[in-house]
């Protein structure tokens, strides 16, 4: 039985570390040594892999005193190995537990093997393999192929065939070594088996913000080292297929990156030279395949015609922009906002307002926008909505994402909303953006996040250019302000004056506005009021933006067992687009999730019952009762999202994990309140100290100085 070395370069990859070593030890295949060389990180990789290393003596682990980069800790593997097969593989992927077993029993009399790769964005992947089936492809001619992904990921080769072509990796560039390395070995070997079932996951790293891996490296190290690379390789190798794959890479290279590089014409500057002398090198003929756009740029390169290829350049990302702007009608209005409306000055008197994406008129944009009308400032207000509501005060109302919404977007100097604004959205230094966010985060936030289980896997980098543009942040409490800090990498105003949505819960928090707010919901004054409130689930999605509910609350045992004293309202997540059928329990559940504001349903209840949803924060304002119905607690916190406090232990309430639970808990809900006195208070003190009704005041104040507004 042959040993396989499999050498494995560490640079901060701590997070990942653990899954992508077990999956090694945890290989059908157990004649392996692990090579494992930190390159010097500077997170808490050491560590864990010291721990790690201690638990298997098939371990070695060799450290670099300094950043060497992935080439050098490679070839510095290779002269450690002792098996007589060799396979890297990156720190932060894992493989299937049979990958190497399927290798190497199907290496045969071949040098070079490869099995297949899947990109992954969680650290649960698997595959079922089923025996027999194996379907094992030869790559001869085609075989560059193998590597348009410029890797040498999941090869496993000789080592005899490694030492005597002499093969390693460059030192020269950071990102794009493996192609020193595979190109020779390639071009020494007449074919290479493929099998579909050896797989190994590869990691579509989320946080290229913090902790980039190294295709998320800027373009312009990127670009930098794939021109070297493509030089240096050009020049040695003139085998003409090799060389044909070369040349293909770097049109596709030049049109999907550097292309894209260039809408910033300031960086043609920084590396024309390079990219110059690459267009020389390629084949006289290559070139005919491709499209006259293509053709015109590299000729220009080729020339060395600096201001040519400028203009050119210039002439093709205008003609691309109309062309992408004509598609849809979105990228369309896009596309005036950014040419036309953007080149409007930008009007000083005019704000612009939206909460929650345009579904509700709520939330602190609402209450700011009252205290406003309220004072009569000297002010025009927009509302974004999706659909025409009642809204004091009369301002103007554009449908979210119609001409009139990019038009007035673009001309108020002042942006409110709680949430984020589309990335589109191109912001002008006049601009004035207030966030107020919409809750204290139970759940961990953006960059405390590890796996993103949410429908977009470019969520981090898209909220860090998004979060960029906030001028003003509210936080409701010094917690929150600590977290903002950190998770959205917030390092501008923090307004912490509490929530102004909170502000109705000082103000109307009265028998007489109670009364007249339940008289306009229609719903019962002799009853008491129960309020279901959860929140949504990252894994039930339907589309981005858009999640699945099922309700959970056995309604009818609820009926029978509360109905005479109470009711309940129904509040579902804003986006929870499935809807509730609650027909059959009229007069006792009241599905109130289109209502605007869930803070007028605070106001309404007797009792609260919740889940992970930030709502319990704000209602802890009433010192009403909280129920947290959290029926799937375990994989919520666990899988999907973990949380800043420990539910268990800090929450101002009971955790209930079944209907009956409720229904017992409701009953029961005197001696609940004492239970939870001492924890209620503890609450209230720490996450409510700093709303008292004026957030709103407060916060127009701030924000709004030195505009003439009459206070
Ligand atoms: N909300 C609501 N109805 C619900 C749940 C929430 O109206 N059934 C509103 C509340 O104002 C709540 C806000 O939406 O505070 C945010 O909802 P969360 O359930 O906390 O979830 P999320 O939108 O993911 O925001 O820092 C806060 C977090 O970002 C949570």
């Amino acid at each position: 039985m042959s040993k396989i070395s499999i050498i494995m370069a560490v640079y901060n990859t701590e997070e990942f570390l653990e899954k992508s070593i077990q999956s090694v030890l945890d290989q059908t295949y157990k004649n392996i040594e692990l090579i494992l060389i930190n390159d010097n990180s500077n997170d808490g990789s050491k560590q864990k892999i010291e721990e790690i290393a201690r638990l298997d003596n098939r371990i070695s682990l060799y450290k670099f005193q300094e950043r060497r980069g992935v080439g050098a800790s490679r070839n510095f593997g290779i002269e450690k190995a002792t098996g007589e097969f060799i396979y890297f593989m990156d720190s932060d992927d894992y493989l299937d537990e049979r990958t190497l077993e399927i290798l190497i029993n199907n290496i045969n009399n071949n040098n070079i093997i490869r099995g297949r790769m899947r990109t992954t964005n969680f650290s649960s992947s698997f595959s079922i393999i089923f025996d027999g089936l194996f379907q094992i492809k030869t790559f001869t001619d085609d075989r560059y192929r193998l590597i348009r992904n410029n890797s040498a990921q999941n090869f496993l080769f000789k080592k005899e065939f490694i030492i005597n072509k002499k093969l390693s990796f460059s030192e020269e560039v950071e990102v794009f070594s493996d192609l020193d390395f595979m190109l020779p070995a390639l071009i020494n070997v007449d074919q290479v088996p493929f099998v579909r079932e050896a797989i190994y996951f590869r990691r579509r790293r989320n946080d290229p913000v913090s902790n980039p891996s190294l295709s998320q490296y800027s373009d312009e190290i990127r670009i930098k080292d794939f021109l070297f690379m493509y030089n240096h390789l050009k020049e040695r190798y003139s085998d003409h297929m090799a060389s044909d794959f070369l040349d293909k890479q770097l049109l596709n290279f030049y049109r999907k990156d550097i292309v894209v590089y260039f809408k910033d014409k300031e960086n043609i500057e920084v590396v024309f030279e390079q990219l110059s002398q690459a267009t020389r090198k390629i084949e006289r003929n290559k070139l005919r395949e491709y499209d006259w756009v293509l053709k015109k740029e590299i000729r220009a390169l080729q020339l060395g015609e600096k201001a040519k290829f400028k203009r050119i350049n210039a002439r093709h990302h205008f003609m691309r922009n109309i062309r992408g702007g004509l598609k849809t009608k979105r990228k369309f209005l896009v596309l005036l906002y950014r040419t036309l409306f953007l080149n409007l000055p930008v009007k000083e008197n005019l704000i612009f307002f939206e909460s929650f994406l345009g579904k509700n008129y709520s939330d602190s944009p609402k209450y700011i926008y009252q205290y406003m009308i309220e004072n009569n400032m000297n002010f025009k207000y927009i509302w974004s909505v999706n659909e025409k509501k009642e809204i004091p005060g009369n301002p103007i109302q554009v449908k979210r994402f119609s001409p009139k919404y990019f038009y007035y977007l673009a001309r108020s100097k002042y942006w409110v909303s709680n949430s984020r604004l589309p990335k589109f959205l191109d912001k002008r230094k006049e601009n004035i953006y207030l966030q107020t966010w919409h809750g204290t985060p139970l759940k961990q936030l953006v960059f405390d996040m590890k796996d993103v289980y949410s429908a977009d896997p470019n969520y981090k980098s898209k909220f860090y250019e998004q979060s960029r543009r906030w001028d003003y942040l509210s936080s409701a409490n010094q917690y929150s302000s600590e977290i903002f800090k950190r998770a959205f990498k917030y390092d501008k105003q923090l307004l912490e004056l509490g929530y102004p949505r909170n502000d109705i819960l000082y103000q109307k928090d009265n028998a007489k506005d109670i009364l007249a707010l339940k008289n306009e919901m229609g719903i019962p004054t002799d009853k008491k009021v129960v309020l279901y409130a959860p929140t949504w689930r990252d894994d039930q999605v339907i589309s981005a933006g858009k999640y699945k509910f099922e309700l959970q609350l056995d309604l009818a045992k609820m009926q029978k067992e509360l109905g005479d004293q109470y009711i309940v309202i129904l509040r579902m997540h804003y986006f929870i687009a499935s809807h509730l059928d609650i027909s059959e329990f009229s007069g006792f559940a009241y599905d109130f999730s289109e209502y605007d504001d869930i803070a007028e349903l605070y106001l309404v209840s007797d009792m609260l019952i919740t889940d992970y949803s930030s709502v319990f924060f704000d209602y802890a304002n009433l010192k009403r009762p909280i129920l947290f119905y959290t029926y799937d607690l375990e994989k919520y916190r666990d899988t999907l999202r973990g949380f800043y406090i420990d539910i268990e232990k800090e929450v101002p309430g009971p955790l209930v994990m079944s209907s009956d639970e409720v229904i017992e808990a409701i009953l029961n809900i005197d001696q609940i309140n004492n239970d939870y006195k001492n924890r209620y208070e503890d609450f209230y003190n720490r996450f409510c100290q700093w709303d008292n009704g004026r957030a709103s005041e407060k916060t127009v104040k701030l924000v709004f100085k030195g505009n003439n507004i009459k206070f």
